[in-house]
């Protein structure tokens, strides 16, 4: 109508010709270009890049009340992430694993040697140098080139300050051996089965024998490569480390788009590419690791600096979760980058990683806490807790862990990581640590001062968390310590006890006459979770009583009988039913984990000892951080230095 008014314009054309509409449209089209094309050099706290380019955590966008999620955390988050049914992969033909040539076993000694040589010949430039080309140049890491202890990161002399040879003496008794070989048996079927149907996807589907890639990994692939590196290294599956190390170095893309999640990238990616270094001192895990960690780095521009939930790895732009709280953070989640962070920069020289993670450390440290208590939502544009739900398992849980496994990886310097610890520890114990009336400890959840008396799977790993923290409690306290650990693990083994299948559900209750079972359908699949062996682990190795690795033999026969099946391993839909239903899903952390603590359960103490080793929650080994290493500390009497 507008147009028919205008003197000698048709409202069919504005009385152009057709090259001059052709011309118009063009020039039209060049311009919304150029404008959306600079929208991604604005800074990204400007609204109108958020709204165009990006999820938001703006609380209109994601605030959803905690009731809408399930509150399992770290596996509520993966169970809604991941597609059960396979999801078509990108990049199909370039995951498929070139032909691996079949080396004949090697020794630990030669191994490391050959890592050894490989950085020898790079002298001339540094260390981090090296890492920096291969990663690009991403803005925030400014390259020292020296190690935190001064100078490039010298693996040689890394490997001198071991205490013990990380892969053991290898004895025992012939029953533990045998179960040791059951326990690398398993792993070697659920690899092979893997590399058989999903290889370069994330997690095998073992029923319907393909892959899947999942969301949660901002488009990495092959979770459960990187997940078992350390594990195949640990048990000498040599072949089948080659062949995922040649993965790592000629597949494995870090440039990916997608929903990344920090903390799963951080446990699994991170976690499983540092421990692969440290335990071979082949470069390319460093180079790859690196390169992840400039990675991650934009997720912690927040006013607050605490990094929100999810990442895009290929733009560098972040969010919170749609389902978390007012667009909230997780404690659970950022609480856990300490220990990998630490190392990054270690690695690098480059004190980036660490003052990110010390700020977080600082504002938890400031910041009040009902009843010296830590709830898992916090606003990481206010800095202020959303709401006031506290949990030793999901959401929670590995904050605590990292916690004493700071300290401890500190080689026992890092005194506000033990100070914030223990206090968090009588919190606990004060507030959530409660007894049945048949005498079973479990801990509690606490909302807002009521008490919801449900103890996760995921809480059970705390049986372990509090035996490796005894030691260094008050002397007064150190058998209380040791005690509630046992007691802990004594409760989450009876929850496995008390099931048909002698695995345990994902969440228990004490309550209506219940003790250590589930009450809600919901509660009572198995996914192939470590917790409760993973403290059976400590506990073994703290006490030496031979209940722990009876237990876990338990779990290995529960594990052969109701979860594997003719592809692979997979969790089950309901524990107390005697022909249980499967879920078709081999968890990478199956691999990292759940095996790799069994296969430590039936070693000697001196495979990957406590003495030089941290777990990170992901079962990944992280050195501890020498103080004051040189090489005459390997020749001290007693301790043997074995490096190459
Ligand atoms: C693993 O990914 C890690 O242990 C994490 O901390 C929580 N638990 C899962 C396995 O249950």
């Amino acid at each position: 109508m507008l147009f028919r008014k205008l003197p000698g314009v048709s409202a069919s054309g504005m009385g152009l010709r057709l090259s001059q509409k052709f011309v118009f449209l063009l020039f039209l089209s060049g311009l919304v270009t150029l404008c959306f094309g600079a929208l991604f050099f604005l800074p990204d706290s400007i609204r109108l890049k958020r709204i165009f380019l990006s999820k938001t955590d703006s609380p209109a966008v994601t605030a959803v009340s905690e009731n809408g999620h399930n509150e399992h955390h770290k596996k509520g988050v993966r169970e809604r992430e991941q597609p059960r049914g396979m999801t078509p992969a990108r990049g199909d033909a370039v995951t498929r694993l070139r032909a691996v040539s079949r080396r004949p076993s090697v020794t630990y000694e030669a191994r490391t040697a050959g890592g050894k040589a490989q950085e020898e010949r790079s002298q001339g430039r540094t260390e981090h140098g090296r890492a920096r080309d291969a990663a690009g140049s991403a803005k925030e890491s400014a390259s020292s080139g020296r190690g935190q202890h001064g100078g490039a990161f010298d693996y040689g002399k890394f490997k001198k300050c071991l205490l013990k040879p990380p892969l053991g003496t290898d004895q025992g008794d012939a029953q533990t051996r045998e179960r040791r070989d059951k326990v690398k048996e398993m792993m070697k079927f659920a690899w092979d089965n893997y590399r058989r149907y999903a290889w370069g996807k994330n997690e095998l589907q073992p029923l319907t024998r393909n892959g899947h890639t999942g969301s949660m990994f901002g488009g990495l692939r092959g979770a459960s490569i990187v997940d078992s590196l350390d594990t195949l290294y640990i048990m000498g599956l040599n072949e089948e480390y080659e062949e995922a190390k040649e993965w790592v170095e000629t597949v494995l893309d870090m440039s990916t788009n997608g929903e990344a999640s920090l903390f799963e990238v951080n446990i699994r990616y991170v976690g499983g590419l540092l421990s692969a270094y440290y335990l071979t001192g082949e470069e390319v895990f460093k180079r790859k690791v690196l390169e992840l960690g400039d990675k991650l780095l934009p997720a912690f521009n927040t006013p607050t600096g605490i990094p929100r939930g999810v990442i895009n790895l290929g733009s560098g732009t972040s969010w919170s979760w749609g389902w978390a709280s007012a667009g909230s953070s997780i404690l659970a989640e950022f609480g856990t980058l300490h220990l990998e962070f630490v190392h990054l920069s270690e690695l690098t020289g480059n004190p980036v990683f660490t003052e990110k993670v010390m700020n977080i450390r600082k504002l938890l440290n400031k910041i009040e806490k009902p009843h010296g208590l830590y709830p898992n939502f916090l606003s990481p544009a206010t800095g202020n807790w959303v709401q006031h739900h506290v949990s030793v398992g999901g959401l929670g849980d590995s904050f605590y862990e990292y916690l004493i496994k700071s300290y401890l990886m500190s080689d026992k310097q890092d005194e506000e990581a033990k100070k914030m610890y223990y206090s968090a520890l009588e919190a606990i114990e004060s507030n959530l640590v409660q007894k049945s009336p048949g005498g079973l400890t479990y801990l509690a959840e606490w909302r807002g001062g009521i008490l919801d008396h449900k103890m996760g799977h995921l809480a059970c790993f705390s049986g372990g968390m509090v035996a490796i923290g005894a030691d260094d409690g008050q002397p007064e306290k150190r058998q209380h310590y040791l005690d509630l650990a046992a007691e802990i693990t004594h409760t989450c083994h009876e929850s496995y006890k008390r099931s048909a299948t002698k695995l345990g559900p994902e969440a228990f209750r004490f309550d209506g006459g219940t003790e250590a079972t589930a009450t809600r359908l919901s509660d009572r699949y198995y996914i192939l979770r470590p917790e409760v062996v993973e403290s059976y682990m400590y506990m073994w190795r703290m006490t030496h009583d031979p209940k722990y690795r009876q237990w876990g033999w338990e779990a290995v026969e529960a594990l052969e009988q109701h979860c594997r099946v003719e592809s692979g391993f997979s969790g089950i839909r309901d524990v107390y039913a005697t022909t249980p239903s499967h879920d078709n899903m081999q968890q990478s952390f199956f691999l990292a984990e759940t095996l790799k603590y069994l296969y430590l359960l039936f070693s000697d103490d001196d495979l990957l000892s406590l003495d030089d080793w941290v777990f990170n929650t992901e079962a990944h080994p992280l050195p501890i951080i020498r103080q004051n290493c040189s090489p005459e500390r390997g020749g001290a009497p007693g301790i043997e230095a074995t490096g190459p």
